[in-house]
């Protein structure tokens, strides 16, 4: 034991740990009055302070005074990256105009297509910035971020590219998404199976090659894409190496999710129409279930998640903000927490798992991030509460009074 401690850079003493550890049988694994090691940016050693001797240690001690220790945030869907502003559609809404009446006439996605499109990367890597500070300062230490508003080879990159420089410029760790099918682009409105082939032969390939994307996302629903769609491009990602996800059954029952979870996918995301076998595919699959109560409660949604048979099938549930201009521009995983507990009906810790250890699966990096346990990454955050359910009760306050990530600090 002692042996361990001595091959630390970092220790942290007098901390309370919440692992998130399923091995730790006891709510939000927690660990009381431990010491936990890092080095070389991964948790080195777990000691509860009785076994950790800290005699002849020569490294860096950091009293934690009794504060709680968790792992790093993870947002695991977001569209970040855009241009232009849509609040006028939030004042249409609230007139009683629709999403999709608004999608209709000329607004939704698409609008946004327009004005990504016409930003060159130096102006959507400012115009990013800031929403990626909010979740940052608050705790997330790993942001997923999807294109999406290209919808052209050259425009989708663009936002990818975007998304890498972030990550070269801000104290987070960027996981990026090609989701070149969010919407049949307006050029191939007649010819959808066509922006298809352009998505397999050239985009993923592509985003793949020039390193820029880490996972394939495919809107799959009516108003979108079909699933024989998806999966041409599911199986096109899982040939260039990519991960694969899903937004499915936002909308409407299409089996997406179950084809996901057959293909191997890190996730579905949405799934407000989600059906007992779409729960038993993702559960057998060990597919993440990404809950997204933002854009639920943005639009005044009605149709709920199907929470309890998710359980049932033991499928891992992560919530996540979806940040983007038109269903769900607010940028807090803390009040999406809160709002997975109010309209969703999750438990504290099914909302803390959420955006830890289940985000992590969600983007596919389960097997490094999300849980304090010796050899994952030392992405931490230091909180001054007693429990940990105040970080999804309370809201808009309360700054991690240490955030870390590959073990170094990492103010924001
Ligand atoms: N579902 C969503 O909620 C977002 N994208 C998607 O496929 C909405 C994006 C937008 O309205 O701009
Ligand atoms: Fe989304």
């Amino acid at each position: 034991m002692t042996s361990t401690i001595t091959s630390c850079e970092r220790l942290w003493i007098n901390v309370r740990l919440a692992t998130f550890d399923p091995g730790v049988a006891r709510p939000y694994g927690l660990l009381e009055n431990h010491v936990l090691g890092t080095r070389g940016g991964r948790i080195e050693a777990i000691l509860s302070k009785e076994r950790a001797d800290l005699a002849g240690f020569q490294g860096e001690v950091i009293d934690g005074k009794g504060a709680l220790l968790t792992p790093g945030l993870i947002d695991c869907h977001t569209h970040l990256v855009y241009g232009g502003d849509r609040t006028a559609e939030f004042e249409q809404r609230l007139q009683g105009a629709s999403y999709e009446e608004i999608a209709r006439g000329g607004g939704g996605i698409l609008s946004t297509v327009g004005a990504t499109r016409a930003l060159g990367e130096e102006e959507l890597v400012r115009l990013a910035r800031p929403r990626l500070e909010a979740l940052a300062r608050e705790g997330a230490t790993t942001v997923e971020i999807k294109s999406g508003y290209g919808l052209t080879a050259e425009d989708e990159l663009k936002m990818l590219r975007v998304a890498r420089r972030l990550a070269r410029e801000l104290p987070v760790r960027i996981r990026t998404t090609l989701l070149a099918a969010h919407a049949v682009p307006p050029e191939y409105r007649d010819n959808p199976e066509g922006y298809v082939d352009l998505v397999c032969r050239e985009l993923i390939p592509r985003a793949a090659a020039e390193g820029l994307a880490d996972a394939v996302d495919v809107f799959c629903e009516t108003i979108a894409f079909s699933p024989g769609q998806a999966a041409r491009m599911f199986k096109a990602a899982r040939e260039n190496g990519l991960g694969v996800r899903a937004h499915a059954e936002q909308l409407s029952n299409s089996a997406g999710a179950a084809l996901a979870a057959r293909c191997g996918a890190w996730s579905a995301d949405h799934l407000e129409y989600l059906d007992e076998a779409g729960a038993r595919a993702l559960g057998a699959a060990g597919t993440a279930a990404v809950l997204l109560p933002g854009p639920f409660y943005f639009l005044r949604g009605t149709r709920k998640p199907p929470v309890e048979i998710l359980r049932r099938f033991g499928v891992p549930m992560a919530l996540a903000s979806d940040l983007n201009p038109g269903s769900c521009p607010l940028a807090s995983l803390r009040l999406m927490m809160n709002l997975g507990c109010t309209l969703f009906g999750l438990t504290p810790e099914e909302a803390l798992a959420g955006v830890t250890r289940n985000a992590a699966l969600a983007v596919g990096l389960g097997g490094r991030l999300g849980t304090l346990a010796v050899g994952k990454e030392a992405d931490l955050l230091l909180w001054e509460l007693t429990n940990p359910a105040s970080l999804v009760c309370e809201v808009g306050w309360g700054a991690p009074l240490r955030r870390v990530l590959r073990g170094e600090d990492a103010n924001v």
